[in-house]
């Protein structure tokens, strides 16, 4: 059957499931635009290039496929490119398709012409650039094997005009897709599984460190069966958050530059490491040449390039986490470490106990009680997409997540202006989720123009922004590094809330502790879009803060207690 290039994308994408794309139309890609009004895909018009790749990048986080995000040549193409970094960092499978000029212009800095696939070499997994009809199919079929296969990450697709206009013959190719030199199959060895196997059972002070990749693979019951059986207490990172139940009792939380403060003692006391999909990112270490001093490390990871990327490790299992986890898990040790569990528990000693919502209203209204009861309010069952920020990091301490893909976050990349958009990517992934935006009043302002697109989708999104007047975490590093000058940090907000109005979107204002709860039970009633302008205490600081490049035992606590009950903050 004949068909245009334009009509084989959508015939493509089709088969590849995709019901939902993300994009904005201009004169390279509006021939693909065109073929578009013949199929049964729905397309959201989003108001910036960037929000269509965060919006991809929300889908695929959220309900585990492929995004799509769409753009056309020039400006709408590098319009896409903080997504894809922010999607390439975090291992998160979407496909950018872009119009280019006519195959003709290459080269000839035609009208919009940007050489795209040249710009987002290095943030993508691949990149395409497509000059024949002929090449579509073949090339879109690789794209989503590609971005979904092996280590997840983007894929861009640079379409030029004349291949999108000219006609081919189309036969929609079934067979499994084999790619030279790209080995995302990989399994260990069974002389490093016994080697693995037998350090675990000598190990005395072991600590798994679960990372994004225990969620990415589907290994989450295999890992918490894994911690179980040879009771070891896990570790998580801020990735990796919600892939172990919050409340379970092995769950130590979250590591790293503002981790809690017993995860991190452990670590550093450790005589085993089990990192389990996750990179060692410097956030997590702190200093590399005092990490884990006296642990043996074993490293589970789909990618050989992690493999003593950052950390030396004693033993390196390449593979899919599930799958080694499968294979392990019936050949380990059932171990009693009940020694170092209690220990650990110990460490906690009241810290641990962060009671901040016994404690009398003092008339400040903190970031961290607002947190703490959209987590009571929405009983822990929303899906949470944060910015990045302060709000960040104590939407990962006081929001408890319990399900894996219930917490959605730029953490490699730190993008500012995620959150709206990967929350609406998040909402047509998972329509029956409860979707909450946590973000800061700097960084809603950079994504902020989607308030439209959700109006005009009627997206049920709730948005809760961290109004402190400041770019909060910049203003920390400022208050505890460079002697409190805030230099560029005091931000003079427009009206959160007439904004969202002008927008059609319901909104109200919160400065009162207990008007927190009301306020959130009033827009869960509401069947739509509700912003919330929290006005939270300005110069508040997350603790504790393991300073850049310190010793991760090496941690800042809270000067004085102003909400927490225990001493060890
Ligand atoms: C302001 C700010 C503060 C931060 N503070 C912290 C902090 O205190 N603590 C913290 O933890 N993070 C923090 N982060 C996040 C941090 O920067 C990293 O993004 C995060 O630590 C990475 O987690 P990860 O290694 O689990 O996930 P990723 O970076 O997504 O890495 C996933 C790993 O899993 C592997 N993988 C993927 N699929 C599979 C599979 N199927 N099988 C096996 N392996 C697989 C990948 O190859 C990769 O190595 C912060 C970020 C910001 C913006
Ligand atoms: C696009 C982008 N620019 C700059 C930064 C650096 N940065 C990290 S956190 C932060 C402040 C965020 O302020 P806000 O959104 O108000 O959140 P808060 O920290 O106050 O909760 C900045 C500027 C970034 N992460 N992303
Ligand atoms: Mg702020």
């Amino acid at each position: 059957m004949m068909k245009t290039g334009a009509e084989i994308v959508w015939e493509c994408l089709k088969r590849e499931g995709v019901k939902t794309v993300f994009g904005y139309p201009g004169g390279a890609i509006l021939p693909t635009y065109d073929a578009l009004t013949k199929y049964d895909i729905h397309h959201v018009l989003v108001r910036h290039e960037q929000g269509a790749t965060h919006m991809a990048d929300g889908y695929a986080r959220a309900g585990g496929g492929v995004g799509v995000a769409i753009a056309t040549s020039g400006p709408g193409a590098t319009n896409m490119v903080t997504g894809l970094a922010t999607a390439m960092m975090d291992s998160s499978p979407i496909v950018c398709i872009t119009g280019q000029v006519g195959s003709k212009l290459i080269g000839t800095d035609a009208f919009q012409e940007c050489d795209i696939t040249g710009v987002t070499m290095p943030v993508t997994k691949h990149n395409y650039l497509v000059t024949s009809a002929n090449d579509v199919a073949r090339t879109i079929r690789e794209a989503f094997y590609i971005a979904k296969s092996g280590r997840p990450g983007p894929v861009l697709i640079d379409i030029t005009k004349d291949a999108q206009q000219g006609s081919t013959r189309f036969e929609y190719d079934e067979t499994p897709i084999q790619l030279p030199g790209y080995r995302p199959d990989l399994s260990p060895a069974e002389k490093e599984c016994l080697h693995a196997i037998s350090l675990i059972k000598h190990a005395k002070r072991p600590v798994i460190l679960a990372g994004h990749g225990i969620i990415l693979s589907g290994a989450t019951a295999l890992v918490r069966q894994f911690a179980e059986k040879t009771h070891i207490p896990m570790a998580i990172t801020l990735l990796g958050l919600g892939g172990i139940p919050a409340s379970h009792p092995l769950n130590l939380g979250m590591m790293g530059m503002h981790g809690e403060a017993w995860v991190n003692k452990a670590i550093q006391e450790a005589d085993l490491l089990l990192a389990f999909g996750m990179r060692f990112d410097d956030r997590v270490t702190g200093n590399l040449k005092t990490y884990a001093p006296n642990a043996k490390k074993i490293h589970i990871d789909i990618d050989p390039s992690e493999i003593n990327k950052n950390v030396k490790v004693d033993v390196a299992l390449v593979g899919d986490l599930k799958e080694v986890l499968e294979d392990l898990l019936p050949r380990v040790e059932a171990n009693d470490r009940s020694e170092w569990n209690s220990y650990i528990r110990e460490l906690k000693g009241d810290s641990a106990v962060r009671d901040i919502q016994n404690l009398p209203d003092s008339g400040h209204l903190y970031a961290a009680h607002v947190i703490n009861d959209l987590w009571r309010e929405t009983k822990g069952r929303a899906l949470v997409v944060t910015d990045v920020g302060q709000h960040q990091m104590w939407e990962a301490q006081y929001y408890h997540h319990d399900e894996p893909r219930s917490l959605i976050t730029s953490g490699g990349l730190g993008t500012m202006g995620f959150a709206l958009p990967a929350a609406v990517g998040a909402k047509f992934a998972r329509p029956d989720a409860e979707v909450w935006v946590v973000v800061g009043d700097g960084g809603f302002q950079m994504t902020m123009c989607e308030l439209a697109t959700i109006a005009q989708e009627k997206i049920d999104v709730k948005i809760a922004i961290i109004n402190n007047g400041f770019l909060g975490m910049v203003r920390q590093w400022q208050e505890f590094f460079y002697e409190k000058r805030y230099a560029a940090t005091p931000l003079v907000n427009p009206d959160f809330v007439k904004l969202a109005e002008a927008f059609g979107i319901r909104a109200m204002r919160v400065d009162q502790r207990h008007d927190v709860i009301t306020s959130v039970e009033s827009a869960r009633k509401h069947p739509g879009p509700v912003l919330i302008d929290f006005r939270v205490e300005q110069e508040d600081s997350v603790y504790p803060m393991v300073p850049a490049g310190a010793d991760l035992h090496a941690m800042i606590r809270r000067p004085s207690p102003i909400y927490e009950t225990g001493e060890d903050e």
